[in-house]
């Protein structure tokens, strides 16, 4: 039995993404694996790279108290935006948002280093460019936040990692 956890995607990938969704394919990969795995993903979005945006989108899920878990994908890495756009690209694992984790940590109530050393322990052996993840984990309301690399065979592994835990983590924090 898998518990059902309402999920919500807010895909913060790209100016690119947001103006094709298309362009969007780790996002759909989350929301495929968490529906394998009885997750009920109730939210999903593209949103610009912009740290209003995404700071007022996670705020607002957070506190609609019908979203357990908050999954954020890109910008965890060093890239900065305003002077690579151009490289900002999932096919080559180079994300060049530096809004996400400006815009969610001080969202952040009570963090999960747990959560985020579970993500990089588990992604480090797969490989060694983990190293330049940034993650960050924790809990806003009672929501659980967690933000994921871009790429699609790094969300695949960390969610993978993660799945291990969430539903156990989920009931103690509601
Ligand atoms: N983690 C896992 N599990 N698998 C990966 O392939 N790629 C890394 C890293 N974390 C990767 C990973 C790479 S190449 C980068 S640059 C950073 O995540 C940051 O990615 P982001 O800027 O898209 O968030
Ligand atoms: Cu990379």
């Amino acid at each position: 039995f898998k518990p059902q956890i309402p999920t919500a995607l807010p895909c913060l990938l790209s100016d690119t993404a947001s103006a094709d969704s298309s362009a969007d394919k780790s996002g759909p990969t989350i929301k495929q694996i968490l529906t394998e795995h009885g997750h009920e993903c109730v939210q999903q979005a593209i949103v610009p790279d912009d740290e209003v945006q995404i700071r007022e989108t996670v705020r607002q899920w957070s506190h609609e108290g019908a979203i357990d878990w908050i999954i954020t994908t890109g910008g965890t890495g060093f890239g900065v935006r305003d002077r690579t756009p151009e490289v900002c690209s999932d096919a080559l694992g180079v994300c060049a948002i530096l809004s996400t984790l400006k815009a969610i940590s001080p969202l952040i109530e009570r963090e999960a280093p747990g959560l985020v050393h579970l993500m990089l322990a588990t992604s480090l052996q797969k490989t060694p460019f983990a190293a330049l993840s940034r993650p960050i984990a924790g809990t806003v309301n009672n929501t659980l936040v967690v933000t994921l690399p871009g790429s699609v065979k790094a969300v695949k592994e960390n969610v993978d990692a993660l799945l291990g835990v969430i539903s156990h983590a989920i009931d103690l924090i509601r």
